[in-house]
């Protein structure tokens, strides 16, 4: 087995947990166009692109609109979603996600964000944060998103390693078979139910065993 030089890591259920942010912004959205939008429902859109995000919320509804109109939602929906980033802090990661960040470099290994999403330099800013990472492939990077290998593979070019050689830390099952598709070593975070493909599990950031990965 190739040794692994790099750690990817996802943003958004990983590092930090914006997704209650992105709750309030697309239950706005749904309100606003008379569609029910629940908790529930928002736990699917978890590493998915803004645009099929849209797309499961609205389901058949979507078709009455115009390219137009969906173009504009999305936008109204990231101006939501922004206005509730104003309220993050370098306190807003979640537990163990900053000494990881750490612990990678000062073991001599490079650190890169694989982001499905295109307000991850943002939220790396308000986590004080952004100049840690020796890459970082965002919403912005590539057009395929997860399950597509794109983004990591963008991450793994930018810091000139081996796509074997890099591990993958992810919370969607879509993005767990976006690191498999990269040939990449996929570790999980979250229940079997939905990251069981990983190489490795671990309930929560916190949880992870570095030297599990990395076979020490
Ligand atoms: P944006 P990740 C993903 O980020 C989120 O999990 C997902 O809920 C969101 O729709 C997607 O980013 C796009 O985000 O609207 O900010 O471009 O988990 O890949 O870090
Ligand atoms: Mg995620």
């Amino acid at each position: 087995m190739t040794q692994i030089k790099a750690f990817i890591l996802d943003l958004d259920g990983v590092v930090t947990d914006t997704a209650e942010y992105h709750f309030l912004a697309w239950q706005r959205l749904a309100n606003e166009e008379g569609v029910s939008f629940t908790r529930e429902d928002n736990d699917k859109l978890r590493g998915v692109s803004r645009r099929q995000s849209l797309e499961l919320l609205m389901g058949d509804h979507l078709s009455a609109y115009t390219e137009e109109q969906i173009q504009e939602m999305m936008v109204r929906k990231n101006e939501y979603y922004q206005d509730y980033l104003e309220q993050m802090s370098k306190d807003d990661f979640l537990p163990g996600a900053r000494e990881l960040i750490f612990e990678i470099k000062h073991r001599g290994l490079k650190v890169a964000i694989g982001s499905a999403s295109k307000n991850a330099k943002t939220v790396l800013s308000r986590l004080e944060i952004l100049d840690a990472f020796d890459a970082i492939s965002d919403g912005y990077s590539v057009t395929k998103a997860k399950p597509a290998p794109d983004v990591f593979l963008y991450a793994a070019e930018q810091m000139r390693i081996a796509p074997e050689a890099c591990a993958v830390i992810e919370d969607a099952g879509s993005g767990v078979d976006a690191a498999l598709a990269a040939n990449m070593t996929a570790v999980g975070i979250g229940p079997e139910s939905r990251v069981g493909k990983a190489h490795y599990c671990y309930a929560t950031t916190a949880g992870i065993d570095l030297d599990e990965i990395l076979g020490l």
